[in-house]
C-alpha cells in the first residue's frame, strides 16, 4: 500500500490526514506534492510509528480485557463433601464457600469421583428448587464469570437453571431449563461435554461484597437418583493501569516527535 515517491497528491484520503497528523504546519504540501525521497522516507517512518504504536496499544487493551483472574474454584478434593457444607473454595484470589440446599431431610451429600479427579460434590433426594450455592466477593472485579462441570446419575434430576444474586435472596436467572446428560465420570479422564459455560454474569454482578451462583433443579427426581458438581470456577478482571498508561506514553512519544521537528 506504500505510495512511490510523488504520488503522494494521488494517494488516499486516509493517508493523506494521517500525514496532516504529523506535519500540521506543513499539510499544503499534501495535497500539491512533490517529495525527496529522503521527505517520502520520513513520512513513512513516522507513519510506521504511529501504526505500531496504535497497534501495540490496541493489542494491549484486549489482552488486558480478556485475561481473567480466578476468584473461586472448588475442587472438592480437600473439602470431600459428605454434608451441605459451606464448602470452602479450594483454590483462587478470593475464596468461597460452597451449599447445598434439599427440601428433603433424607438427602445423602457425598463425594463420588469427580470429572477428571477423585471427588466431587453430590446429593441424592431432588426436589424442584432444590440447589447448589457457590458465594464470592467481587470487590474490585468486573466481568464476572462462571464455569463448571456437572452430571447426574440415570435417574437423577437434569434440569436445571444457573441463578445469580448480590443478596442471597432475590435470584436472576441467567440460563433457563439447561440440560444435564447423564455422563459417567471418570477419576482418570476428563470429558468436556460435562462442562458448561463459562457464563458470563451482568455488570450489575461487578466489584460486591458478596455474589451467589446457584445451579437450582427445575425437576422432581426419583430419591435415589444423583446429581454432582465438580470444578466450579469463578473468574473476575482487574481493570489494568498499565495499558491506560501505555496509551498515554504513545501520545507523549508521538507529540515530541512533532515537537522536535
Ligand atoms: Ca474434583
Ligand atoms: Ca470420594
Ligand atoms: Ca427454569
Amino acid at each position: 500500500m506504500k505510495p512511490k515517491e510523488g504520488e503522494f497528491a494521488q494517494s488516499s484520503r486516509f493517508y493523506r490526514v494521517r500525514m496532516r497528523e504529523f506535519f500540521p504546519e506543513s499539510s499544503q504540501h499534501f495535497r500539491t506534492a512533490n517529495f525527496t525521497s529522503a521527505q517520502t522516507e520520513e513520512i513513512d517512518m513516522k507513519s510506521r510509528l504511529l501504526a505500531t504504536l496504535l497497534a501495540a496499544c490496541a493489542a494491549l487493551c484486549v489482552s488486558s480485557a480478556v485475561r481473567a483472574d480466578v476468584l473461586a474454584h472448588w475442587t472438592f478434593e480437600v473439602t470431600v463433601p459428605t454434608t451441605a457444607g459451606p464448602h470452602a473454595a479450594e483454590a483462587g484470589d478470593v475464596g468461597g464457600q460452597a451449599t447445598g440446599f434439599h427440601t428433603s431431610t433424607a438427602t445423602v451429600y457425598s463425594n463420588p469421583v469427580g470429572n477428571g479427579s477423585l471427588e466431587s460434590f453430590s446429593s441424592n433426594n431432588w426436589s424442584t428448587g432444590d440447589y447448589y450455592q457457590f458465594q464470592t466477593s467481587t470487590l474490585g472485579y468486573h466481568s464476572i464469570a462462571v464455569q463448571w462441570d456437572q452430571t447426574r446419575s440415570s435417574t437423577g434430576p437434569g434440569t436445571f437453571d444457573l441463578q445469580w444474586s448480590d443478596d442471597g435472596v432475590n435470584f436472576l436467572t441467567l440460563l433457563d431449563d439447561y440440560n444435564i446428560d447423564a455422563i459417567s465420570w471418570s477419576s482418570l479422564t476428563y470429558n468436556p461435554l460435562s462442562t458448561y459455560g463459562p457464563i458470563e454474569l451482568p455488570a450489575a454482578a461487578n466489584n460486591k461484597a458478596n455474589v451467589y451462583i446457584r445451579m437450582t433443579s427445575q425437576v422432581t427426581s426419583a430419591s435415589a437418583g444423583t446429581n454432582r458438581i465438580d470444578d466450579v470456577i469463578i473468574t473476575g478482571v482487574i481493570p489494568e493501569p498499565t495499558s491506560l498508561a501505555l496509551l498515554a506514553l504513545g501520545g507523549v512519544l508521538l507529540r515530541r516527535r512533532r515537537e522536535s521537528r
